[in-house]
């Protein structure tokens, strides 16, 4: 079938189904608009613009363009001089088969593009317009590609720095158009906006590796850095996954999951977090960690078992330590005095958490062993000074039961508004007056709701 489309065209709703050699041919001046329909290919089909119309917009889709069956291949040939645009609303699709943009002309892509198992999705020729080749980044739109699939972009050779989200599952095939032998190698750089999750799949970088947001290697995915790996912000989540870098520094954000990372770690003002937020787990240091003066691990205690319940990091070369240790309780778990909880394992040590914040009404002793940091309560029902109304904050409500304690100095009975404990309790500087330098005391103290 060959339906020519001899004017402006609208696809506002409604489907047109391209079978067997099916081939749309937009002639002269034609736009192809799918504003809201679906073009569904279920033969193999072309939809090709003819004619001289030099920089005209030729195909623009809000709507949803798909290949839905397997050997089938849908083909939208871009002449030079030409541009197909896909809006933030637009979806191409390739469910099984193949969807191939034939680019001679400018490709723009705002909106998502969904490879499924087996499918395919190539662009030959020219990448998209919104691939700046001078910075080398790809600024908007979604590409989600399930292996094992086939996802080729014939990438100039430049190197790749990704501000969408890209999520490749498993095997993506080797692509061999345009001389890319792998179409994830030059990827050097997940900036502010985006989002790189690696499923199942290993990827080996070209040199350097830079995370300005999130980075995810998940379920037995590797990721191997022949260079320095750095995040200067957001997040690694390695859950079951692996960083591998001859060197690994961590600026800023975090490092989360159940995890593997492998070289020596400078972890400078980044947070560990093992399991994730909230959530019991292992990670893995397989060589030296330094935990910079501004680091933090935060460990997550919801019962006696490692692991499954509290929080472990293992290292298995050196630990410099320095920087804080934050302790939280989860799962409403109510540690006794005597329970201990082996949260930092090594093969040596030098020097000692700086700083270690406790739970609200918990006090831990923290035992620097051979071989492992061992929390062990050491008091529960632990008074927190300032706090009178005991939920575990300093904030307005306990300023007002100091201000009715404020006799002045030297004055050791409390006013009338104030009962003894208060007075107390007020009495931060223990000189048993509740005076301005116990307000000042409070105020250093003031953690907000
Ligand atoms: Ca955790
Ligand atoms: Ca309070
Ligand atoms: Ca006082």
């Amino acid at each position: 079938m060959r339906l020519t489309m001899p004017g402006v065209e609208h696809l506002n709703s409604g489907e047109i189904l391209l079978s067997r050699g099916g081939l749309v041919v937009a002639a002269g001046s034609t736009l192809v608009n799918v504003e809201g329909g679906v073009i569904t290919c279920t033969g193999s089909a072309t939809f090709s613009a003819t004619g001289l119309m030099p920089n005209g917009l030729w195909f623009t889709n809000r709507g949803l363009v798909k290949v839905a069956t397997p050997d089938v291949v849908l083909t939208i040939t871009n002449p030079s001089g030409r541009h197909i645009q896909n809006d933030p609303t637009g979806i191409f699709r390739a469910a099984a088969g193949a969807l191939v943009i034939n680019n001679g002309g400018t490709l723009h892509n705002d909106g998502p593009w969904t490879v499924e198992p087996d499918a395919r999705f190539l662009i030959l020729q020219n990448f998209p317009d919104n691939y700046d080749e001078n910075e080398r980044r790809w600024t908007s739109g979604r590409l989600t590609v399930h292996g094992p699939g086939e996802f080729c972009l014939p990438l100039p050779n430049t190197m790749l720095t990704l501000g969408a989200k890209l999520h490749c599952i498993s095997e993506v095939a080797v692509c061999t158009q345009g001389g890319m032998p792998d179409p994830f190698k030059d990827l050097e750089r997940i900036e502010e906006t985006g989002h790189f999750i690696l499923d199942d799949m290993d990827m080996p970088t070209a040199g350097d590796f830079q995370n300005d947001n999130v980075l995810e290697l998940v379920n037995g995915a590797t990721m191997t850095v022949p260079g320095r790996f750095r995040q200067t912000a957001g997040r690694t989540n390695l859950d079951q996954g692996k960083l591998a870098a001859d060197v690994i520094e961590i600026d800023s954000g975090e490092v989360t999951g159940d995890g593997e990372v492998e070289g020596d770690v400078l972890n400078h003002a980044g947070q560990i977090e093992p399991g994730g937020a909230g959530v019991p787990g292992r990670c893995r240091f397989a060589q030296g960690y330094t935990h910079g003066q501004a680091a933090r691990l935060s460990i997550d205690i919801g019962g006696l078992t490692p692991e499954s319940e509290h929080d472990v990091m293992d290292v298995a070369g050196d630990a410099a330590l320095d920087g804080s240790l934050e302790l939280l309780l989860i799962d409403e778990f109510e540690p006794q005095v005597g329970d201990t909880f082996a949260v930092l394992t090594f093969g040596a040590r030098s020097g000692e958490f700086e700083r270690v914040s406790m739970p609200c009404g918990y006090e831990f002793a923290v035992h620097y062993n051979a071989n492992d940091v061992t929390l062990e309560v050491t008091g529960v029902g632990v008074p927190y000074p300032g706090d009178f109304d005991g939920d575990c904050d300093i904030d307005l409500d306990d300023y007002r039961r100091v201000a009715a304690c404020l006799a002045g100095p030297g004055v050791e009975d409390p006013p009338k508004e104030c009962g003894p404990d208060d007075f107390a309790a007020a009495d931060l500087d223990a000189d048993r007056d509740v005076d301005l330098s116990d307000v000042d005391d409070f105020i250093n103290r003031f953690t907000g709701p």
